[in-house]
């Protein structure tokens, strides 16, 4: 594994990554550039929130039926803008957005390669508490012919991703990204601007003791979660003790300390709709590229049943149940949910 110098910043990085294919045309070094260069803007004006009165809900509701906050429409603007400037995307999927965005082809002197969805502001319930956010992305190679892209470049199994990250805005802000060799975290030192390596190759406790679960839901839950939790509080698990909860109902702030420290999170099945049992996670834009992350520090991911990474998604918004975090604790999940149907 390559040894990598702590303290060089994420585009020098990036450029490094890239010399390591001599083929490598450089487009989509610069994908990740400009999504480098967004969240530095994003987490200026997350820090500045509460000053700035930009903080609360906007009044609208997104296309899942949740508040929209202001914070989280400028975060969506300008990552949008970032990936549109950069003529090498076509297609573009957002939380906040119903329906793909297609770049301006006529920008675009040949077909953009690439693909993007993202999560602008991951955890908006919890912006205006000052509680840790995030963004999270995830980049495909487009697959579809023609100039344009279409649904079908971003509908593509989570084992086809090219390159997952996310942005924590959290008591300072890390992007910790992969592109399949190794988990690398730089934390933004905001006095140059610039995000500095500081976690060269992240690896995730092969098995930890916290679990993270919104534990409100029990009652919503099969009674194969429900017997899982029960035994995380017992002696019977991987950590042959009662496991501690940690929860901030933030899901990239819940899995960096996952990634960090070990155990699991999860957000399971509910029947709170019985007619329509479902995760509420989505798989596109949280779910796939945290599993990346996860495998590609040493950890797992699974919806109870299958491997996130090997879900061929068929819708946009499509939600998963998510089991993500240190392989032990996600096997130790997988035996309670296998069978469970
Ligand atoms: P939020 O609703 O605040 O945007 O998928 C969104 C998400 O947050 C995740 O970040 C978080 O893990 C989860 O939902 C929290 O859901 P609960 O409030 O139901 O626990």
């Amino acid at each position: 594994m390559t040894a990598f110098r702590r303290g060089i910043t994420c585009n020098r990085f990036i450029y490094n990554e890239q010399k390591q294919f001599p083929q490598a045309s450089g487009e989509f070094s610069e994908i990740l550039s400009q999504i480098v260069l967004a969240a530095k803007v994003v987490s200026r004006e997350v820090n500045r929130a509460g000053l700035a009165d930009i903080v609360g809900a906007a009044g609208a509701t997104n296309v899942q039926g949740e508040d929209v906050q202001k914070l989280d429409l400028y975060a969506n603007r300008h990552f949008i803008d970032a990936m549109s400037d950069n003529c090498h995307v076509s297609v573009i999927a957002s939380e906040e957005n119903e329906d793909i965005i297609r770049t301006d082809p006529e920008r675009m002197l040949r077909p953009g390669k690439y693909a993007v969805a993202i999560d602008p502001l991951d955890g908006s319930s919890n912006i205006d508490v000052n509680v840790s956010i995030g963004t999270i992305f995830s980049i495909h190679r487009r697959i579809t012919p023609g100039h344009d892209g279409g649904p079908a470049d971003v509908l593509q199994r989570g084992d086809r991703q090219l390159a997952a990250g996310y942005v924590i805005y959290g008591s300072s802000t890390m992007l910790v990204y992969t592109v399949g060799r190794g988990v690398h975290g730089f934390t933004l030192d905001p006095s140059v601007g610039e995000f500095l390596l500081s976690h060269p190759n992240m690896q995730m406790p092969k098995q930890g003791s916290f679990y993270s679960i919104n534990e409100g839901n029990f009652p919503y839950w099969a009674p194969k979660t429900r017997e899982w939790v029960v035994a995380l509080k017992g002696t019977e698990n991987p950590a042959g003790k009662p496991n501690s909860l940690r929860y901030i109902g933030s899901l990239v702030a819940d899995f960096h300390r996952t990634l960090f420290k070990g155990g699991i999170f999860a957000y399971p099945m509910d029947f709170k709709n019985p007619d329509k049992p479902r995760g509420k996670l989505r798989l596109l834009y949280e779910a796939a590229p945290i599993a990346m992350i996860a495998e590609n520090a040493g950890g797992r991911a699974t919806d109870g049943q299958r491997r996130i990474l090997e879900i061929q998604p068929t819708e946009l918004h499509e939600r998963t149940p998510l089991f993500v975090g240190s392989e032990a604790d996600v096997a130790f999940a997988e035996r309670f949910h296998r069978d469970a149907g």
